[in-house]
């Protein structure tokens, strides 16, 4: 029988991933590569690298335990072809094999240079998720607005998680009320499990930090699981020790504590380690043992089947148009401090610090802090994307692309949120310890030391009035702005003015 070659992508670790279903062990060839195109088509963090490459290497391992035959390409091989596409014919000029089966992948880039491959590549749709693109789009035909909320209780009915008798448990389907809770000042976090590295890891991890050094990126203090056992004991440890706590401090930010009660399983997720449904299914365990509470496994669930099913279904909805999409005209570069931490404000640098530290921020520190400053100083989305894919370890287009340019920077023009994601100082402050410490003063609206989320959110307003004066949604602001008399208002867009003119001529703010 001619062979085959079955590619298997750095974030489709899964042994039933649907290009291996659709294959025979007895003779295809499965294909993996650690590329330099891959590793670097954005300025990934290595801990991410380092984290894929490994994973990919003990993932090989366990197909070749299954009897599958592996070619897999590490980084530093003389022949590595430096592409996915090349690496495929030449390990299809090695085999003979006339023809590739392949998971579609999570980025268009990809899926397009698969098209354009010189040999034949079937790419099956990706079904380790909850819906199909046929069901997404089904559900969003004819809607005028895609509201999450709506979906997610189709995906909840679907499922059967965290339903009785066609009811959703406890009554209702949505506890987010009860999320938003301020921690106290003495409140500590259970820490995500730490697993120290193997033989594979401390290879890989000596490869990326000679081949992708970095002066912003920390590359120390690697912990991250990096294969299926691993991760599965970091989802236990995370529902033993943080879900009981996750709902109600959800939304809240600490200095110094990166992961408060955060479970840190995207990453696992998104790169096959853990299915959707038993990541599920293990919060509805812990409920249904009286373990944690409804308001901390619905919060965790509803973050799984309905907002990270949403996101993927508007990406490949929409196309690959979507990541280009800017509405709102915002064409600043993403400011230097993005990378550097080096800012006054405390907010920014600390989430900052943390991301380049861990490669990771929940999702509050990720839009109304990072994205919040993003979208009311105008700064490009796509720009703000490729900061995204670059600094997380959880990061691939099909689930950042609706994140950051819908949700976080409505440069969709309205498409996913009905009014645009910005706040001032006050909202950062309410939901954490930040502000105590910054060199900026939350209180002060205009004048030396106000804080700059303050100036910049009249901006925001009074620079695209045309388009969200009208909005319902926001008439109580706009209420608030046309309330101060003239002075006032000059003041503020003078200061913001000249505070945006400093971040530009580069000068630390
Ligand atoms: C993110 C990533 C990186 C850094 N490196 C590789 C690689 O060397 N080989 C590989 O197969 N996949 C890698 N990936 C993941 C791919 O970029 C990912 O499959 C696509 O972005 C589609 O989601
Ligand atoms: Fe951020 Fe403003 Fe608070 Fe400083 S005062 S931490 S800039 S919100």
């Amino acid at each position: 029988m001619v062979k085959r070659l079955i590619l298997v992508l750095g974030d489709q670790l899964t042994p039933d991933v649907r290009a291996l279903r659709e294959g025979n062990r007895e003779t295809d060839v499965v294909v993996m590569a650690e590329v330099g195109a891959e590793a670097t088509y954005v300025d990934h963090h290595p801990k991410k690298i380092a984290f894929l490459f490994s994973a990919m290497r003990h993932f090989a391992e366990e197909l070749r335990r299954d009897g599958w035959d592996v070619r897999y390409t590490t980084l530093d091989d003389p022949e590595n072809a430096g592409t996915i596409p090349a690496e495929l014919l030449r390990r299809a000029a090695e085999t003979g094999a006339r023809e590739v089966l392949a998971t579609e992948p999570g980025e268009f880039r990809l899926i397009e240079a698969l098209e354009d491959c010189p040999i034949p590549v079937h790419q099956f749709e990706d079904d380790r998720f909850v819906a199909t693109h046929a069901e997404f789009e089904r559900w969003a035909e004819g809607r005028k607005e895609l509201r999450m909320e709506w979906f997610y209780r189709d995906m909840r009915r679907k499922t059967g998680l965290l339903m009785e008798d066609g009811e959703p448990a406890g009554g209702k389907w949505n506890f987010d009320h009860d999320n938003r809770r301020r921690p106290p000042k003495t409140f500590r976090g259970a820490r995500p499990m730490h697993f120290a590295p193997d033989g594979t890891t401390d290879d890989v991890l000596h490869l990326v930090h000679e081949r992708f050094p970095s002066n912003h990126y920390a590359h120390g203090d690697f912990w991250f699981a990096t294969s299926r056992g691993e991760a599965r004991r970091a989802l236990s440890h995370f529902v033993a020790k943080s879900l009981p706590e996750f709902g109600d401090y959800q939304d809240a930010m600490m200095r110094g504590e990166h992961f408060l009660n955060h479970a840190i399983v995207g990453l696992y997720l998104n790169a096959g380690l853990l299915g959707p449904l038993e990541v599920c299914r293990a919060a509805e365990e812990a409920w249904k043992a009286g373990e944690v509470p409804i308001n901390a496994a619905e919060g965790f669930i509803r973050q799984i089947i309905g907002w990270r099913e949403y996101v993927r279904g508007i990406y490949y909805m929409q196309g690959p148009g979507y990541a280009l999409r800017n509405a709102l005209g915002h064409e600043r570069d993403v400011p230097a401090f993005y990378w550097s931490a080096d800012t006054a404000m405390r907010c920014m640098s600390e989430c900052v610090g943390q991301t380049m530290q861990t490669a990771y921020a929940h999702h509050i520190q990720r839009l109304m802090v990072l994205g919040n400053f993003a979208l009311l100083a105008g700064v490009s989305p796509q720009g703000l994307q490729d900061w995204f894919m670059g600094a997380y370890a959880d990061a691939y287009e099909w689930v950042m692309s609706a994140n950051v340019i819908g949700m976080s920077q409505h440069a969709d023009g309205g498409l996913m949120a009905s009014k645009p994601y910005v706040s001032s100082g006050a909202y950062i402050d309410r939901m954490s310890d930040y502000c105590a410490s910054c060199e900026y003063s939350v209180k002060a609206k205009t004048g030396e030391g106000a804080c700059p989320f303050n100036l910049l959110y009249w901006h925001f307003l009074d620079r695209h009035r045309e388009r969200f004066g009208n909005n319902p949604r926001m008439g109580n602001m706009y209420r608030t702005w046309d309330r101060m008399d003239d002075a006032r208002r000059e003041t503020v867009i003078r200061e913001a003015d000249e505070w945006l003119a400093r971040l530009d001529r580069g000068e630390r703010v």
